[in-house]
């Protein structure tokens, strides 16, 4: 038996929209002030205006993934989260996060590389072009979203840093501080998050840090100032508000696979076909939508990554 709190990332889903939607409507009416109302209240008019909120911008109105599927809102992106910083109830994120403080920041890569540098985040976003990049999200507890970030290939920065010949993994760390981030009070859970990818995975160009969504700076519950994001592997790897890259020759080991090895793998790719141990992963339930879709495998990104399974049982390596 593991020491930790068995696994709460299922029930945290049994809400499903239509209750979480109600949930925020009792919330309201029992005047809890949510996060959206908070920043309203203490911003310009033209910012508190919903029609010139970040999901309004005219630049990305219309736009899709490649498969066709819209965006999903500002709204949705940024008041469905996990973050279990600051809780596992996925609407208290965003009004939780409001006093996040993500200057100054910085992030230390280090390890088995040439060149180790502690980069501020102004560094960060100066030193490396930013791009769009429209990606799904696919959360293990299987629900999904369409979201527009912006970010740069973390191949780029590795390639800075210069890997020896010995690095084989990359190890993700998200701050610790608990004055910040109240449950890694919490001993249930084994602060601080990590997260791991092969150094090969990490190098793919679709992976990325990301800083910012919908064109704005990354909001507090998405991760700020910077965070991964590999979207052809379950959201739990898409570690956030990170301030250590280190690059290591063995595994690394990671948040969730600490507390349920059996449950959640170190590599974690979507997989239809191989189920999680209490729930099926061949369909999922797209955020603001009432049917379920098919899950795709690798998250519908098999093209770009397949080339790093061959030879490989997923089944076996989940
Ligand atoms: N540090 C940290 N990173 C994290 C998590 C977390 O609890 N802490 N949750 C993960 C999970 S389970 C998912 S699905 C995504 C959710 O990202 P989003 O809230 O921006 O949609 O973040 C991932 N990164
Ligand atoms: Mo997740």
């Amino acid at each position: 038996m593991s020491k930790y709190k068995s696994v709460p990332v299922l029930s945290s889903e049994i809400t499903s929209k239509s209750q979480y939607l109600n949930r925020r409507d009792f919330l309201k009416a029992a005047g809890v002030v949510t996060g959206a109302a908070l920043l309203a209240a203490c911003v310009p008019q033209a910012a508190a205006d919903p029609a010139r909120s970040p999901g309004n911008d005219a630049a990305y109105s219309g736009k899709t993934d490649e498969l066709g599927s819209p965006l999903n809102s500002f709204d949705d992106i940024t008041h469905y989260n996990n973050f279990y910083e600051f809780s596992t109830a996925k609407d208290a994120v965003a009004p939780l996060s409001t006093n996040f403080k993500s200057r100054p920041w910085t992030v230390e890569v280090g390890g088995l590389v040439k060149n180790p540098k502690t980069y501020a985040i102004e560094d960060l976003l100066k030193a490396f072009p930013q791009e769009d990049r429209i990606y799904r999200l696919r959360c293990v507890e299987a629900w999904s979203m369409v979201i527009p970030w912006q970010g740069f290939p973390l191949a780029n920065l590795l390639k800075a840093v210069e890997p020896t010949s010995d690095a084989k993994y990359v190890h993700f760390v998200t701050l610790m501080d608990k004055t910040q981030f109240p449950a890694e009070g919490s001993q249930f859970y084994p602060w601080p998050y990590e997260e791991g990818l092969r150094l090969d995975e990490a190098m793919n160009d679709l992976a990325i840090l990301a800083t910012g969504l919908y064109g704005e700076s990354l909001p507090a519950q998405d991760g700020a100032p910077i965070r991964l994001v590999v979207p052809w592997k379950y959201g739990f790897k898409s570690i956030k508000s990170i301030v250590k890259i280190e690059l290591v020759d063995k595994m690394p080991g990671t948040f969730w696979n600490t507390i349920a090895p059996n449950e959640y793998g170190f590599y974690a790719n979507v997989n239809p076909d191989v189920p999680h141990p209490r729930w099926s992963q061949t369909s999922e339930r797209r955020i603001g939508e009432l049917t379920r879709r098919a899950t795709l495998p690798f998250n519908g990104y098999g093209e770009q990554v397949a080339y790093l399974y061959e030879g490989m049982d997923l089944k076996l390596h989940y």
